[in-house]
């Protein structure tokens, strides 16, 4: 199974321009308790390198692109987001890594939790070695 899961999102624009409205737990499978955007970012400069205890996240390159690598341990991939109207998301205990940001990038991100620092991993040996932790327990 593919680790990119693309979200459409309809445009219920018209003749005045794009719209697009999320609903959390309608449009989503959770709630939207947090959003963020990264703008401006510094050309060749990549971020993330981490992946998330509990986290779930819907990422929308809302102008611009940018390439998200998802990796969950055994396989990776990488997709390029470039449309005000797809949602990438993102499940907890994915690693990612954003590359590529092109200067006119505006990545908005909806998360299901509050800012958590606790909830970040951001050592991709420990998240290797939690993978193989849960696969242990199952
Ligand atoms: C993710 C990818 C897609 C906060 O204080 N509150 C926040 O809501 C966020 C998102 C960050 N921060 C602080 C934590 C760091 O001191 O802002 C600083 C930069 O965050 P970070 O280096 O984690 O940023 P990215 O771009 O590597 O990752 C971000 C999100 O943190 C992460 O959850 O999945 O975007």
């Amino acid at each position: 199974m593919s680790l990119i899961k693309l979200i459409d999102l309809p445009d219920l624009g018209d003749e005045r321009g794009g719209l697009v409205s999320i609903e959390g737990t309608v449009d989503l499978s959770f709630e939207i308790k947090r959003v963020y955007f990264l703008y401006n970012t510094t050309s060749n400069c990549a971020r993330g390198y981490h992946a998330h205890k509990n986290l779930k996240q819907l990422a929308i390159c809302v102008n611009g692109q940018c390439d998200f690598i998802l990796d969950d341990g055994n396989s990776r991939e990488t997709v390029k987001l470039s449309s005000p109207t797809k949602g990438l998301l993102i499940e907890n205990m994915i690693w990612r890594e954003m590359h590529n940001f092109s200067h006119d990038c505006v990545l908005m991100v909806l998360a299901s939790e509050l800012y958590n620092e606790s909830d970040y991993i951001r050592d991709y040996s420990d998240f290797l070695n939690s993978k193989s932790c849960n696969k242990d327990t199952k």
